[in-house]
């Protein structure tokens, strides 16, 4: 799963953070297979569930072993997704899970929304593997904002969502925005409880995207394709690449637009608007 991309590495170092506010929540790994080695930091108490990813972090183990592992981590992701989803849903709150290859425009997509759709109540999770940059830019459109840094991981999981969420304290009838780490792999594996899932593709980045990372487009309801400004200046045919995404997952809805110059954002607001009075 994660083995070649860092996030197995042990002490991984996950933070949650209130932008200007000390760390509020701080996650320090031993990790070892099995249950034999396994101690939490935490710079505040809550209960734990015990129920994190651990990561298979030494390859002497055999490879059935390590397939047992990597199916044991996302079954328990599952049950706390599932959670996750139960008090969504109790609350009202809907939920998007952000993901796309870095810099896609997540974040832009995440100010601009906010800032021209007013009447919807916001909460925004940030996940990005270092910096508070994407929740300072949050911040300054008013919007509640956490981050998390996931340290060499790769990805956001349900734990850390559900504590995020614990922070961040979302009231009910509201939009929660999720915006994932930037990568088109691990992501798609993790469900964090979402309603629903949008996977950005920008022009910039080739159209045979779908067919080159079919799981992050097969596990999305959603297919934002951003920067559509851009499209006289590079290689990108719109057509192909929604064939290619509807290839894999033929369920899949599209938005085209621009953030930067506010292009098919009508669109994405009327949606918007919809899912949050029904
Ligand atoms: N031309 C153009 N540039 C854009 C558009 N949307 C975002 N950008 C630029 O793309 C870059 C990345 O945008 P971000 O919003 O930070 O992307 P992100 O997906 O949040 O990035 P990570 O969180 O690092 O994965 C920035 O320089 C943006 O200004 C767009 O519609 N058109
Ligand atoms: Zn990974
Ligand atoms: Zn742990
Ligand atoms: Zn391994
Ligand atoms: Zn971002
Ligand atoms: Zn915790």
């Amino acid at each position: 799963m994660c083995d070649t991309c860092g996030c197995g590495q042990p002490d991984n170092g996950i933070t949650i953070h209130i932008p200007g506010e000390e760390p509020v929540h701080q996650h320090s790994h031993i990790h070892s297979h099995g249950d034999i080695v396994h101690t939490h930091d935490h710079t505040h108490d809550h209960l734990h569930d015990d129920t994190h990813d651990h990561h298979p972090d030494d390859h002497s183990h055999s490879h059935s072993r390590e397939i047992k592992v990597e199916q044991d981590i996302l079954q328990k992701n599952n049950l706390l997704a599932e959670r996750n989803r139960g008090f969504f849903e109790a609350k009202n709150i809907f939920a998007i899970n952000l993901v796309s290859s870095p810099g896609s425009g997540k974040t832009t997509l995440l100010e601009r929304t906010i800032r021209e759709l007013t009447d919807i109540s916001y909460y925004i999770i940030e996940g990005d593997q270092q910096t508070m940059n994407d929740a300072l830019r949050i911040k300054a459109t008013g919007a509640p904002v956490v981050q998390i840094n996931t340290g060499t991981g790769c990805h956001l999981d349900a734990h850390m969502v559900s504590d995020a969420v614990k922070i961040l304290q979302p009231s009910g009838h509201s939009l929660l925005f999720i915006e994932n780490v930037g990568n088109l792999v691990c992501p798609a594996l993790f469900d964090l409880g979402e309603a629903n899932r949008m996977v950005i593709m920008s022009v910039t980045e080739g159209d045979d995207k779908p067919l080159k990372y079919p799981n992050m487009f097969s596990s999305s309801q959603i297919c934002m394709i951003n920067k559509t400004d851009l499209l006289p200046y590079v290689d990108f045919d719109m057509e192909k690449a929604k064939s290619y995404a509807l290839q894999v997952n033929h369920h899949l809805s599209f938005f085209e637009v621009s953030t930067r110059t506010g292009e098919g954002m009508k669109e994405w607001y009327a949606w918007l608007k919809k899912k949050m009075t029904l």
